[in-house]
């Protein structure tokens, strides 16, 4: 599960790195392409927690790629290079600049950028889409296939990016392999100077975004960065000043996790509490193989409790004696938030 931070050069990508992942790569001006593990907060575990007292806590992580922009490029754009990393993406967090960088000409220019950053993208997958097509008329190729690409055809050259296309309309499995860009989910940050962190996204902006098929939040990745390295009691003082009540990051890595449609299932006891990740649709056998193979080959039965549930009535004792707990067999769907016990045999 990569998610890649992707975006001109100097828009503040590596400075929300830092801030997510707590490791110290060198700002300002390219760098390497890194990976970091960031954790998944979650309300819902911190609350178990409690409640356990685990010798143990186990969050949900997902993996983020920090692409440097292109430097010294003529125009802002996206080098070969620059778009073989992004297609290696499953998802993309554009950061788009909206802070003066004295390192860049020019005032920041975010709606301009984004637009700039949507046209290579549509531009790079109508090439491969093109050629895709002329290839499978030639070679009559599956008719469902040539159909599916001519829609695609279709959607990017009236500038529409290829998850605007409903599902009922694009079958997506000819996609694979292709590495298009259009059609991975877009989580849009606009990074902000401090003193303007507060301020909501212009309407203009978020209507755009919305219209791409994106997600867009505002957040100043330096202000991030410096509440990352601060103690919880600083933090509130700190985010008060600026006219904020929470920090942003832990809304940005839930909004991408969210993005990729995944979810988290639980297991708890006095030896861990523990987030597992899946994917959302996962039957409770598959679920179950995610926390040891022996489980899913043996998988008997899933009791489940709904978070909210087990919330509610304080205990996995008092949830049984209410009759509230599920009984589950292999074909159940994991629902975001079970707290699951698999009973198995092997
Ligand atoms: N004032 C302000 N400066 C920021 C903010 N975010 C990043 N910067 C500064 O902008 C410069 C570039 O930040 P980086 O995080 O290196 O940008 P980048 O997108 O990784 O740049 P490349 O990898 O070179 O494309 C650095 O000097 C940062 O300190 C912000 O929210 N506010
Ligand atoms: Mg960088």
């Amino acid at each position: 599960m990569k998610i890649g931070l992707v975006g001109f050069a100097g828009s503040g990508k590596t400075t929300v790195f830092n801030a997510m992942t707590g490791l110290d790569v060198p700002v300002g001006f390219g760098g390497e392409v890194r990976l970091g593990t960031v954790r998944v907060p979650d309300e819902r575990i911190d609350r178990l927690r409690e409640i356990f007292r685990p010798k143990k806590t186990t969050y949900a992580e997902m993996s983020f790629c920090d692409i440097p922009g292109e430097h010294g490029a003529e125009k802002k754009g996206l080098s070969r290079r620059g778009l073989q990393q992004i297609r290696d993406q499953e998802a993309l967090c554009l950061v788009l600049r909206d802070f003066d960088n004295p390192a860049l000409e020019g005032p920041p220019d975010p709606m301009g950028d984004l637009e700039a950053f949507h046209a290579e993208c549509v531009f790079a997958d109508l090439e491969i889409v093109e050629k895709r097509l002329d290839r499978a008329r030639k070679e009559r190729a599956d008719a469902l296939e040539i159909q599916a690409f001519e829609r695609m055809q279709e959607a990017l050259e009236a500038d529409r990016p290829l998850r605007s296309i409903p599902e009922s309309e694009l079958d997506r499995k000819f996609l694979k392999g292709y590495g298009l860009l259009t059609d991975r989910p877009l989580l849009v940050a606009v990074n902000r100077d401090e003193d303007r962190a507060a301020k909501p996204m212009p309407e203009e902006l978020a209507a755009r975004i919305c219209d791409m098929g994106g997600a867009g939040l505002v957040l100043s990745a330096s202000v991030e960065a410096d509440i990352a390295a601060m103690e919880p009691e600083e933090q509130e003082e700190f985010l008060a000043d600026l006219g904020l009540e929470t920090p942003a990051l832990g809304r940005f890595i839930r909004t991408a996790y969210g993005l990729l449609d995944l979810i988290s299932f639980f297991t708890v006891g006095p030896d861990e509490v523990r987030a597992w990740t899946i994917r959302r649709g996962t039957n409770a056998r598959r679920a179950a193989g995610k926390i040891h193979s022996d489980l899913e080959r043996g998988f008997i039965r899933a009791e489940v409790i709904p978070y909210d549930v087990f919330m509610e009535y304080g205990s996995e004792a008092a949830v049984k004696e209410a009759g509230k707990l599920q009984v589950e067999g292999k074909d159940y769907i994991v629902q975001d938030g079970d707290i699951l016990h698999v009973r198995f045999n092997v």
